[in-house]
């Protein structure tokens, strides 16, 4: 079975473009990927899917047929893709490729707390699955957006029990200050915490502080690797934790 990587993350945190990046990147080392796009709604895509929920589903017949408005729509959408994805699991699966890239609505509360997104990852088999989570560089620049996108993200992480891969993307459009701030929040929250006093307009502090210790002692906060589309900072990362979990950390013989 193909290796399928999930990429995951808030609108416009950069998902469709690091599949692009990531199978350009794989690419480079002789490596074959396939794109699959599950986002209906897609009007322009930075690659070319191999397979293409907008081949079966379309956001704009949705709308018309159930009457509904872009956001209605995505939902109805996201529900009638559950009965494609026998097809398409069948489909991946009659590729001979490396890995399945795999982009996801752009709307993260689409594929993070519907059940279709759980149905699909099991329908896609979950045992083969793994997820990418992008933070958006531009959410995670002040302690409090920091915050909030922590409590995201693990919201999304303890629905699925895949192995997961929290990145920063867009790190290309961080200044190094920006940048050794997020380090320094990751490796520790007394920082964060301090910080966040300092900030004008933030959220409660004590809740914050109580609730990022219980999330840290359980080591889901973390060093995130910085990743960049643009630059390929991060690629070999990315590629790295795949090997880990797909081969056990040998090195993917080349074809
Ligand atoms: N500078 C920079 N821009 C990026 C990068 N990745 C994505 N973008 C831009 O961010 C916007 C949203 O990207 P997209 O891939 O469509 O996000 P998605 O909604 O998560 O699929 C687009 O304008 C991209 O060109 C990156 O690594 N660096
Ligand atoms: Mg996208």
């Amino acid at each position: 079975m193909i290796p399928r990587v999930f990429f995951v993350g808030t609108a416009g945190a950069g998902k469709s473009t690091m599949v692009k990046a990531f199978q350009d990147w794989l690419q480079g080392l002789d490596f074959d990927s396939i794109t699959m796009n599950l986002d209906p709604g897609a009007e322009y895509l930075p690659y070319t899917p191999d397979i293409d929920i907008r081949e079966n589903i379309s956001l704009e017949s949705v709308m018309s047929e159930y009457n509904l408005g872009p956001n209605g729509a995505q939902i109805v959408a996201a529900d009638l893709m559950v009965q494609e994805i026998e097809r398409m699991k069948e489909l991946v699966d009659s590729y001979d490729s490396d890995y399945v890239l795999i982009d996801v609505p752009g709307q993260l509360e689409l594929f993070a707390f519907r059940e279709a997104s759980r149905a699909i990852i099991e329908g896609m088999d979950q045992d083969y699955s793994s997820m990418i989570y992008l933070f958006d560089s531009n959410l995670v620049k002040t302690p409090s957006s920091y915050i909030s996108s922590h409590f995201l993200s693990l919201s999304v992480m303890t629905r699925f029990y895949i192995p997961f891969l929290p990145v920063i993307s867009k790190s290309d459009l961080l200044s190094p200050e920006e940048r050794e701030a997020i380090i320094k929040w990751d490796k520790n929250s007394e920082d964060l915490i301090e910080d966040l006093r300092s900030e004008k307009f933030t959220i409660n502090v004590q809740f914050a502080e109580s609730l990022m210790n219980s999330i840290r002692s359980f080591e889901l906060v973390g060093n995130k690797i910085m990743t960049s589309s643009e630059s390929s900072d991060g690629m070999e990362d990315i590629y790295a934790f795949l090997q880990n979990v797909y081969q056990g950390g040998e090195d993917l013989e080349k074809r």
